[in-house]
């Protein structure tokens, strides 16, 4: 470190206060913190316990209807980012809540959203003409631009997990968005069409490859199942315990462009090994209960609650329980600009 006199430094200012009238900066003021060595992010480790939230989204179904919200949704803001609508640097989450005989209008834009059922059974969303009956633990994609909207003829409430990549197309400025002419779609194929078509690990020759999977509905029976055929097959993996990623049929990959989905099953007694990569995720517990310890950090975890694991904190899930989570984060996003990047057995 070479020292510099109280001259310099007044010179050095004087300048910055300079070119700044001029829109420039000096690079080697920031160079290091823009250039990290390793992620070093606002992103905070925090868990909303469905128990203390649950009331909230409750009664904002008094204070406004779906109709008129539009979206009726609680966003859930990570306190690291206040004021920006955003729950990771990339993605945003939100618990949206619809009541009996609601609706909400339809609409499309440009950001992907996932929706995954928390409470709730027999609301329904359309998807661009296709409806998907909700029940829960269900995963329901809305990709890029095509039309939505949602519906509860159910005698119950129902509640969701809204996940979506609203910081991401605001970072592109690259939001396009649309009212329906009807609050409703009319509907052109029968409920379950695009998984009969798609759902099978075949694709009729010929097919243009979409850009997000064209089975926009998996449903919790299937990939429970899924996990289940796998307990007693699978070698566990250290880190992950049994991992799966709800891929795209047509090539893979991630679920959508921007946002990659997965579900994990940790058996009864199982503890990860410490581990960390460059994807912040969000995670919701479906089943079971244990603890997610997430740099100094511990949660203890019930069904429902949902939490953030930052880019690069090292985290270790413990299952007192056989426990199920469903997670969603940007990982394929990543892996697509080739800046991924994971610490296994992190020590
Ligand atoms: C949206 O379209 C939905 O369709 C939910 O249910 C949440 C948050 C921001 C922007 C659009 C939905 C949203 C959203």
């Amino acid at each position: 470190m070479t020292e510099t006199t109280a001259e310099q430094q007044a010179e050095r200012k004087a300048f910055y206060d300079e070119i700044r009238t001029h829109n420039m900066a000096p690079l080697w003021e920031v160079l290091h913190a823009l250039v990290a060595k390793e992620p070093d992010t606002p992103v905070k480790p925090v868990r909303w316990r469905y128990d203390e939230v649950r009331p909230y989204v409750m009664s904002s179904g008094s204070l406004i209807t779906a109709k008129e919200a539009e979206r009726r949704v609680l966003i859930l803001e990570n306190p690291g980012l206040p004021g920006q609508s955003a729950v990771t640097q990339s993605l945003y989450a939100g618990l949206q809540l619809i009541l009996p005989g609601e609706i909400a209008p339809c609409h499309r834009h440009t950001q992907c959203a996932l929706r995954f059922i928390i409470e709730g059974d027999g609301a329904y969303t359309a998807v661009d003409g296709e409806r998907a009956i909700m029940k829960e633990w269900d995963l329901i994609l809305t990709p890029s631009w095509q039309w939505h909207d949602h519906g509860n003829e159910s005698d119950g409430p129902m509640v969701w997990l809204d996940g979506l990549d609203i910081p991401t197309v605001r970072f592109f400025d690259a939001s396009f968005a649309q009212q329906g002419n009807d609050d409703y779609q009319l509907d052109r194929r029968p409920p379950g069409d695009s998984r009969r078509r798609f759902g099978s690990n075949m694709l009729p020759v010929g097919f243009e490859k979409p850009k997000s999977s064209p089975v926009f509905h998996y449903p919790y029976a299937d990939y429970r199942q899924a996990l289940e055929d796998m307990k007693d097959a699978t070698e566990w993996d250290p880190n992950l315990g049994l991992k799966l990623e709800f891929i795209n049929p047509a090539d893979g990959g991630p679920v959508m462009p921007t946002i990659s989905a997965f579900v994990q099953l940790l058996p009864k007694g199982f503890s990860t090994a410490g581990y960390r990569a460059t994807d912040g995720m969000v995670a919701t517990v479906v089943e079971g209960s244990g603890k997610a310890r997430i740099g100094d950090v511990v949660y203890d975890l019930k069904p429902r609650d949902i939490f953030v694991v930052p880019s690069w904190h090292k985290h270790v899930f413990e299952a007192d329980e056989d426990l199920v989570l469903f997670v969603y984060s940007d990982k394929g996003m990543q892996e697509k600009l080739g800046i991924w990047n994971e610490q296994r057995n992190a020590a």
